[in-house]
């Protein structure tokens, strides 16, 4: 492929041809003889022509593939040279502004009278995102230093992770190990209740990753303790001091950290965790990579909820450096007649209204078949909040979910059982246990299928509650923070 740059800059001349040279045959015209002989010095193929002039470009051998770019620097006389590239059969012209003034959106309209398929690339804009990043990436590397430092004489480190840990849990901990360039025997990953899910039970053997569950006495023996995944609000004050909080849940408050880092617009700590690696340039292992991208894939459910760009770019560099066909295999684990059963039972009871599935499993013998079932009947088309609930050991268990730009599943539960139960969680997913009695006491001794109507009822309420609290700008802003 052929370019003709007409540039006058050599700093722009030297960039173009570094960049393009690879894929094009570059070639530049310029006004000035001994920049000419300095390019052509440096083997850059450069001529001495007029811009302005028609024949510049048909000695220049001009065809209608030829990709033309002609810099902007703010002088005047832009529109002749393009008129003269047209008249010598030019066709994809490219406007490189590169010059301090901002050119108008006249400009514009004027060129492209001129040649109607004609572009506008901005210097400033093209060279604004991967500058961005890389100074972004400067104050994370700072960040990282700083904790890495602060951890480095330790003997023994706590890594701690949230009851039940899930895969993004599990994943961090694995990265923050590697961060803090340590192994499992001076960074302990530790969890005050053991994994239960049956996937998760599979991600640590396939991934060899070893959780030690430990009480509340222990945390002392810990020279430094860090919480991923979690914040220390929830081990509710057992924790005697914390280093470092590194999270994607919403801030809390009523706790002090030495270090943290939380962002609760991520869909996943493991994507906080990508950005601290990338920083430092840790190598990360395909072990380490494999278990963070299953956790980014399984927390925003493969970008279907909370998501946002860092989470795919954190993605995409993870991919190559992990092993998809172990994630296929953690993942292909999710479907057993068990819980398939368990989706029947909810199919039996279910409630369908207004995009929200309300179903209820009855009595179960293990509490995570809930979620699950919850998670399974989001997938349904046209469902956007799904609310399934069970009963584990005399307690109500419900479990919520929902897609996108929805209203707060925490707020739902925290308003609908918050005085009968524990209720908490964030947007796009809660949880609420309520003693069975309790529930029923407040709402009825009803059948399977009028529980699963009731709690749908309720959420279709809250729902338009909170559509018309929306309208008044006080609330709204109340609600917001
Ligand atoms: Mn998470």
């Amino acid at each position: 492929m052929r370019a003709l740059a007409v540039c006058q800059d050599e700093l722009v001349i030297r960039t173009l041809h570094q960049v393009l040279s690879g894929t094009f045959d570059i070639e530049f015209l310029v006004e000035s003889r001994p920049l000419a002989r300095r390019l052509v010095d440096d083997q850059i193929a450069a001529t001495v022509a007029d811009p302005k002039k028609v024949d510049s470009y048909l000695r220049a051998d001009l065809s209608p593939s030829t990709c033309v770019i002609v810099e902007d620097n703010g002088k005047r006389g832009l529109k002749r040279v393009v008129t003269a590239i047209r008249d010598a059969g030019g066709s994809l012209v490219y406007i490189l502004h590169a010059g301090t003034r901002v050119s108008s959106q006249k400009n514009h309209d004027e060129l492209n009278a001129i040649v109607p398929e004609l572009m506008h690339l901005d210097l400033a804009e093209l060279l604004k995102g991967p500058l961005n990043a890389e100074l972004d990436r400067a104050l994370t590397r700072a960040r990282v230093q700083q904790y890495q430092r602060y951890f480095a004489d330790a003997d023994r480190v706590l890594i701690l992770l949230h009851n039940d840990p899930d895969p993004d849990a599990l994943a961090a901990g694995l990265a923050l190990r590697n961060l803090l360039r340590r192994t499992r025997t001076t960074a302990i990953l530790a969890t005050m209740q053991g994994i239960t899910r049956p996937e998760n039970l599979r991600m640590a053997d396939l991934l060899d990753i070893h959780v030690e569950t430990i009480t509340a006495e222990e945390f002392a023996s810990f020279d430094r303790i860090a919480t991923v995944d979690v914040q220390p609000h929830y081990f509710h004050g057992l924790l005697p001091r914390v280093d470092l909080v590194i999270d994607h849940h919403p801030e809390q408050t009523g706790y002090t950290a030495v270090f943290k880092d939380i962002r609760a617009d991520f869909g996943s700590t493991c994507t906080i965790l990508t950005e601290h690696l990338r920083a430092v340039d840790v190598n990360i292992s395909e072990r380490t990579a494999t278990a963070m991208l299953y956790a980014i894939k399984s927390d925003t459910l493969f970008f279907a909820r909370n998501t946002n760009r860092s989470d795919l770019e954190a993605f995409t560099f993870l991919y190559p450096l992990a092993d998809a066909a172990l994630i296929r295999k953690m993942e292909g684990a999710e479907i057993t007649l068990e819980r398939l059963e368990h989706v029947t039972r909810a199919l039996a009871t279910s409630r369908l209204k207004q995009q929200v599935l309300s179903a209820f499993v009855g009595e179960t013998s293990r509490e995570d078949f809930i979620p699950y079932t919850a998670d399974f009947l989001l997938q349904v088309e046209g469902v956007k909040w799904t609310i399934v609930s069970g009963i584990v050991g005399g307690q109500m268990i419900i479990s919520v979910r929902n897609l996108g730009y929805s209203r707060n599943a925490g707020e739902f539960v925290k308003t609908c059982f918050g005085d009968i139960g524990s209720a908490g969680g964030h947007r796009a997913m809660a949880k609420a246990v309520v003693p069975a009695d309790r529930f029923r006491h407040k709402f009825g001794d009803l059948s399977g299928i009028g529980i699963a109507a009731r709690i749908g009822e309720l959420a279709e309420q809250f729902l338009a509650d909170v559509a018309g609290a929306d309208k008044k700008p006080a609330e709204k802003a109340a609600a917001k923070s």
